[in-house]
């Protein structure tokens, strides 16, 4: 029987994700990180582990026929491999930096000037849309410390939180690229992987959809009900069932969690008890 064969990385920021985002699925892979290839549990499904670095060409190259890899290192690959969906997690930008104590009078700035990065090509496309022309350098890793050992004078490099930058005296003063993981698959799979994938894609579809939602139920005078189904954007409308105290009824509902709190306080104000909100692992439509 033929297997999907997916890529992730192997150790750093997004293996961990990838793996508890396939155990959420059912698919339970083993986690020895000597091994470079492993039969998963719960799924017809090898799984590579790899550099992130080299995900987009072995999918690309069909080694592997899905990838689970930042979207950065995608684009800046330039492999040809299709985007088939973001995965929620290892979320990033690209950015500009420069020394903290010099003025930014805008992307002029940069004429001329010396910038260290990991990224080449998303810089040069970035800066050739803009008509700057700077020297790009290309350094792997610690492209933060460039600018204070004398090897550029700004840099384009992976911001989170700005920590990194901050304490190496550098300031953000561009976002270029926004990143996350994603899925990425292989152009030409054969019809047989392509329907295991579907399968998979599916699988995952449920598990990120559900993430922000939440499941909520309370009791209410039945009275109230055509209020309560005004407030509650259900999935389709809210779930009403009788309770066995006369007059009453009990109300479930899917919900986001954004719109959560706002919610249940215009509940409770029509006489909503017993709210109780469950998260949800999985909400398959
Ligand atoms: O060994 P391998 O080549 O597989 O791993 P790697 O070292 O190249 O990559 P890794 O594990 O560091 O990151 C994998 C992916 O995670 C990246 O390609 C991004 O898509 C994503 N990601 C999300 C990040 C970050 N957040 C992140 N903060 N990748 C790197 N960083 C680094 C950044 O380079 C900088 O040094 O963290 C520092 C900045 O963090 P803050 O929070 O201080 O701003
Ligand atoms: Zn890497």
């Amino acid at each position: 029987m033929t297997n999907l064969k997916i890529a992730i990385q192997a150790k750093g920021r997004l293996n961990e994700k990838s793996i508890e985002l396939l155990r959420n699925a059912g698919i339970t892979v083993n986690d020895s990180k000597r091994r470079l290839l492993t039969h998963a549990k719960g799924f017809p499904l090898d799984v590579l582990y790899l550099r992130d670095d080299d995900i987009p060409q072995a999918v690309a190259m069909g080694v592997a026929d899905m990838g689970i890899v930042g979207r950065n290192e995608v684009a800046e690959k330039q492999f040809e491999v299709e985007e088939t969906m973001p995965l929620g997690f290892g979320g990033c930008r690209i950015s500009l930096a420069i020394p903290d104590r010099d003025d930014y009078t805008g992307l002029t700035y940069f004429n001329g000037k010396r910038v260290a990065t990991s990224y080449p090509r998303i810089l040069g496309d970035f800066f050739s849309r803009n008509g700057i022309e700077a020297d790009v350098h290309t350094i792997e890793g610690s492209v933060e410390i460039a600018p204070t050992v004398g090897m550029a004078d700004a840099i384009f490099d992976i911001v989170s939180s700005g920590a990194t930058l901050v304490s190496n005296g550098l300031k953000e003063v561009e976002s270029v690229f926004e990143s996350e993981a994603v899925l990425i698959s292989n152009p030409s799979l054969s019809e047989e992987k392509r329907k295991l994938a579907s399968h998979l894609i599916f699988r995952l579809e449920s598990i990120i959809e559900s993430r922000d939602m939440k499941y909520m139920l309370m009791n209410l005078p039945a009275d109230r009900v055509a209020e309560a189904t005004a407030i509650l954007p259900g999935m389709r409308s809210p779930t009403v069932l009788p309770l066995a105290q006369e007059g009453w009824c009990s109300i479930h509902v899917v919900i986001e969690e954004s719109k959560m709190w706002d919610s249940i306080e215009r509940l409770k104000a029509i006489g909503a008890e017993g709210i109780l909100v469950i998260t949800m692992e999985n909400m398959i439509k």
